[in-house]
This record gives C-alpha cells, structure tokens and sequence, in this order.
C-alpha cells in the first residue's frame, strides 16, 4: 500500500537574492516575509503539504534569517510519534563550493546529501512564493497512475500572462513534448495548447508550468548528478532538456493559483484576500493555513467605518475610516486616520505606557500608525513609527525610488520595517 507520508519529501525553495521582493526581504529571508497579516510566505506551501499528509519538508533558503529559524521552530512541532519535520538548510560553502546556490536546480543539487539521508519515493519540489490551495495527494496519484518520471503542475494562463512563465505542449498520452521558459510575446501563437472550452472561453489559452515538480527518487539523483551536473536551473534547463529523455508528465490544475515574487502581485495577493469571496479562503477548515500560535489579545476598534477588510488580533485601532486593507498583527492605528487600500504588517511587540510617554517627550512618533493620515497603495512593514499628518498616496504617477526610509515599485510605497517617519511626511 503506498503511504504518502512516508514516501514523499518536499523541498520548498525559499529564495533567490530576494531582490523582487526588495524592500521587504532586506532584513528577512523571503520565505519569512509576513503575508495577510499573521502568516508568514513559507506557511502556504508547509500548510499545503500538511493539508496533503506530506510531513517532512526542507525549506531551502539564502540566507537564514533569525525570523526565519524562530518561526519554524515555534510552529511546526511534531509530535515524538511521528516522522515528521521541517527543516531549513541555507546555502553553505564547502570546500568544492564556493558560493550561494546558482538557481532553483543548484539548490536542490546542494542539499542532496541531507535529503537522500531519508528514505522516499518522490520529492515533490515546491515554490515558496505562491498563494494556493492544491492537494498534493491528487497530483502525486496521478504521477503513479501514469509511470512518470517527473510531473510538473500546470496551470492555463492568458497571453498577457504567458510570458513570465515556463510554457508547454502535451502529447494525447498527457505527456510534455516541448517546453519553453519564459517565451517572448513574439513566440506565443506557436505555444497555444487546448486548455479545454472553459478555459479557452476566458483567453486561458497557453499551459503554464507552475513550479511544481514531483522527481522520483532515482530519476532525481540522475539528473541532477549524471545528466546536467553543471545546470543551475529547473525552467531554464533541466526541464527542457529533460523532456526527450524521460516521461515527463503535465499535471493540469484549475483551481486558485497566483505567482506572489514581485512587489506589486505581492500587494494584490494580499488586497485580494479582503474581497467578498476570496479566491483565496482563509476561512476553508479543510484547507487551514498554519502559522505560529501566538497569545495575543483581542483586536480592539473604536470610531472608524471599515469596509471589506481583515482586521489580526492584537490591533488597536481607532482610525476613521479603513476600506480594502488587510490590518496584521499588534497594529495600532490613531483617531482621524484613514487607510485605504493598503496592507500594515502591524508589530513585533508593544510598547509600555511609560514607553510611549518617555517617547512622547522626546517627540518620536509611537509604535504604529498616528493621527489624522492618510494611506493609500502602500504596504507597511513592521514596526513602522509613523507621525500624525502623514500622508503616503501610492499610484503609477510615481516613479519607482528607493528613499532610505521607503520604497517605491510599481505605484506601491513600500515603508521599510522600523522606519519612522515625522509628523506631516508625505510621499
Ligand atoms: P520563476 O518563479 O521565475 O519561474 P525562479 O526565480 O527560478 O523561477 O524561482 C522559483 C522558486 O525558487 C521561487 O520560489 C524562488 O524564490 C526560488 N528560488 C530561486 N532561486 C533560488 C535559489 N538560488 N535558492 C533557493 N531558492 C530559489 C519558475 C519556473 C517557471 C514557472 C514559474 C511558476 O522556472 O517555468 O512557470 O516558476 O511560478
Ligand atoms: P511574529 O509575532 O510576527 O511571529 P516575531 O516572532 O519575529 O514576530 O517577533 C515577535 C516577538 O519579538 C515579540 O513577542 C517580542 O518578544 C519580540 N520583539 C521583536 N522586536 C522587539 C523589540 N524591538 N522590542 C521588544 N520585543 C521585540
């Protein structure tokens, strides 16, 4: 009888330089930036495997940040009956190599040693920065079903889309022919799959690879070791030229899905989440996204008007007005404020009252947010201190900037964690 749990490990790839997610992974490796509030980016594919009775995973990582470290080991405890962990192993130099891990391939090719330590089948290779909610148990049944070497999720994009993705064709047995990363707009009409009539009905015409990859144990080691020791990267490389030598199979997927690695789908993700019907349920309890328990104190509201908005525990929050924005965890937001459109990390921690005085006194701006401001298409990092009279109105009239207090991509400002910002700043 296969059993998931002990024959599958998961690697989720944690991160690059992190400089698409610049300012946000300035102090914080990528897979512990906070998402909606109270999550962290590397708690949606840990959850998914969770939810999918995958239990033993490494989070390969850059750099390994204290958050990082603290937020793994404070969340995810097996228990001393199970098999299972999550481990993080950061780029490391050894004697044969000097350097960080070159690409998502290098990675993997890096941490072998560890992983061939334990026993499995399959090694499900996951991103670590995507929003969905996709049981994994599916695809790896449909991989056995078919006696593939390698499956690859898929997913149908629109040619607006089509570009930034790896792009495929499959054969009538579902296998992928052809495989091309990233191709330019140009190329497109040659790339065009049939996605079925729903899809096609709403220009969802070009089968994208979503980054997930299920390796089976020998065929991995072969690859990566025999085949192509010297390629850094599964998009660009190995899948391509793995496609004529192996069964390589495209696992369709039509459910939510969305790419967070930039600044600005990053901020749509999270402003997306404040919708009437998410794509993206928080509140599924089949599909629960773990995250550090922590105890904290209720939210506590008064005065403002808030529209379509998720408010974490622990806020304090006396603002005007709050509409389309996600409110994380220990904010604390002053009388006369409104905030539109914007996602506040909130707090690491409070502030005593004697604190806040001695503060006071010396004229600088309280923990969180003050009076009287104005925020929209901004993100805020943590542990801002931002003045009263402040107004930051994101838009693409901006040009994109990096100030040392803040960032600007895209039309979103981008407040970087622990600035702290006068009465009356205005951006
Ligand atoms: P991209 O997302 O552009 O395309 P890439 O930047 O290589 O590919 O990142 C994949 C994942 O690996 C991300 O989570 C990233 O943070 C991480 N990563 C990148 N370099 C890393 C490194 N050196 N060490 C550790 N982790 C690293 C890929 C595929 C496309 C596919 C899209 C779907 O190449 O074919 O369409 O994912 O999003
Ligand atoms: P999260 O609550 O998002 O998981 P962390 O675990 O990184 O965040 O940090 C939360 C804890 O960090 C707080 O409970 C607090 O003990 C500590 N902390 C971080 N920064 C400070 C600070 N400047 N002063 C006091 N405590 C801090």
């Amino acid at each position: 009888m296969f059993n998931i749990s002990t024959s599958v490990l998961a690697v989720i790839l944690g991160g690059g330089a992190g400089t698409r997610l610049y300012p946000l992974t300035a102090s914080r490796s990528k897979p512990a930036v906070p998402i909606a509030g109270k999550y962290r980016l590397v708690d949606i594919p840990i959850s998914n495997c969770i939810n999918s009775n995958i239990n033993r995973m490494f989070v390969l990582t850059q750099f390994n940040s204290a958050s990082l470290n603290k937020h793994i080991k404070n969340t995810y405890q097996f228990n001393s009956f199970s098999t299972g962990f999550v481990d993080i192993l950061a780029a490391e130099q050894t004697p044969d190599n000097p350097g960080w891990f070159q690409g998502t391939a290098d990675a993997v090719r890096q941490s072998l040693r560890h992983i061939y330590n334990f026993d499995f089948e399959h090694l499900l290779i996951l991103s670590g920065d995507q929003l969905y909610q996709m049981d994994f148990q599916a695809m790896i049944n449909d991989h056995r079903a078919r006696g593939a070497d390698i499956s690859i999720a898929t997913i149908p994009v629109t040619d607006r889309d089509a570009s930034d993705f790896g792009i495929l064709k499959v054969d009538e047995e579902g296998l992928i022919s052809s495989f091309i990363e990233k191709p330019k707009k140009e190329l497109l009409p040659e790339w065009v799959s049939d996605t079925g009539e729903e899809m096609q009905g709403v220009g969802r015409n070009y089968l994208a690879s979503m980054g997930i990859y299920i390796f089976n144990r020998s065929t991995l080691q072969q690859i990566l070791k025999g085949d192509f020791p010297d390629y850094p990267d599964f998009g660009k490389e190995i899948i391509p030229q793995s496609i004529s030598r192996y069964r390589v199979a495209s696992y369709q997927y039509d459910g939510y899905w969305t790419d967070i690695g930039n600044i600005y789908s990053f901020f749509e993700a999270n402003i997306a989440l404040t919708k009437d019907i998410p794509e993206f349920n928080l509140f599924d309890r089949t599909k629960t996204i773990f995250t550090r328990a922590r105890m904290l104190p209720p939210a506590k509201i008064s005065g403002p008007a808030i529209h379509n908005s998720i408010i974490v525990e622990g806020s304090i929050i006396l603002g005007s007005k709050i509409s389309n924005s996600v409110i994380g965890i220990r904010a604390r937001i002053g009388k006369g404020t409104s905030i539109e459109s914007a996602y506040v990390m909130g707090n690491d921690f409070y502030e005593t009252l004697e604190t806040i005085e001695l503060k006071r006194q010396s004229g600088i701006p309280e923990l969180g947010i003050g009076e009287d401001c104005f925020i929209n298409n901004a993100i805020i990092d943590k542990n801002c201190r931002i003045g009263h009279g402040v107004r930051i109105n994101g838009s693409t009239d901006l040009e994109n900037t990096d100030h040392p207090l803040y960032t600007i991509k895209d039309g979103i400002v981008v407040v970087k964690k622990g600035a702290v910002l006068e009465n009356g700043f205005t951006i």
